[in-house]
């Protein structure tokens, strides 16, 4: 059903620009996808980043993975970049002269981890050490400007990747927001996220970019609007902040920057 979603007519309907590749902290193709369902690997646990834990891939998607914590339950997936750094063949950690952690909310007794871990890694498929690619660098500064055009995780249903336009930038940070979608998804985010990817990129991996949402969005008439990128800003200084950190000079979850009565959704 995304078949009828073209950048290249997007682009010129809504008079905009594509942030160019060298904004992000992507390589220009992106890197093959050679795991398979059912390895496993190591992985830093999202919820508990300094635990180095043990990872099955459950999914293939694109250029990510679905990783599952082994010992953790089915509600806290997470999709990583096969160029992650934030997994790495097993037995890196311990060749490192590290431990493997038990995920954050180990259903079992945590006495029984030792033996859960020799239990998960005997007859395990390991994902080899070539599938796992080098991240690359970070640019140098943040290159992104108000008003350009991206690709970007959902970061509530992060199995999508969106069409997305900058909508504020401010120092490394880079306010996302979601084309037809009225606020309800934005956030904000450092500009060398992984989380974002140039105009372009689901094609190339075989990911499916979901079209735009249908609602009126202000993002679309800012981008008509391309000399007042002011009305861009002062709305997502209004977008109330649900999920993501946000920059001390804006919006807060709540309190007196957020009056009430003001929801986008
Ligand atoms: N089913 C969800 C998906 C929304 C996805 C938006 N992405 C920016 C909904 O309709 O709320």
């Amino acid at each position: 059903k995304n078949e009828h979603f073209k950048w290249d007519n997007y682009l010129k309907e809504t008079g905009s620009l594509a942030a160019p590749p060298h904004c992000f902290r992507q390589s220009r193709i992106p890197p093959s996808n050679e795991f398979k369902v059912g390895m496993k690997l190591e992985a830093h646990d999202p919820r508990n980043v300094t635990s180095v834990c043990i990872a099955t891939v459950i999914g293939i998607t694109g250029a990510r993975l679905r990783l599952r914590l082994d010992g953790s339950d089915n509600k806290n997936d997470f999709w990583r970049l096969v160029d992650s750094s934030d997994i790495q063949p097993i037995g890196t950690c311990e060749k490192k002269g590290g431990m493997l952690q038990p995920p954050l909310g180990f259903q079992m007794n945590a006495s029984s981890w030792p033996m859960f871990l020799l239990r998960t890694l005997n007859g395990a498929e390991m994902a080899p050490a070539a599938f796992f690619k080098k991240e690359p660098p970070k640019p140098a500064p943040n290159y992104f400007k108000v008003g350009m055009k991206l690709e970007a995780v959902d970061k509530k249903n992060p199995y999508l990747i969106c069409p997305a336009t900058i909508g504020d930038v401010r120092g490394d940070e880079v306010f996302i927001t979601f084309d037809g979608w009225r606020g309800a998804f934005d956030y904000w985010c450092k500009y060398d996220s992984r989380d974002i990817f140039p105009v372009g990129w689901c094609g190339l991996t075989g990911d499916a970019l979901q079209p735009p949402g249908n609602n009126v969005s202000i993002t679309k008439r800012g981008a008509k609007a391309q000399n007042s990128p002011s009305k861009v800003t002062r709305r997502s200084m209004q977008s109330p902040q649900k999920s993501a950190p946000v920059p001390a000079q804006c919006g807060r979850k709540t309190g007196r920057d957020n009056p009430p009565g003001q929801s986008t959704v």
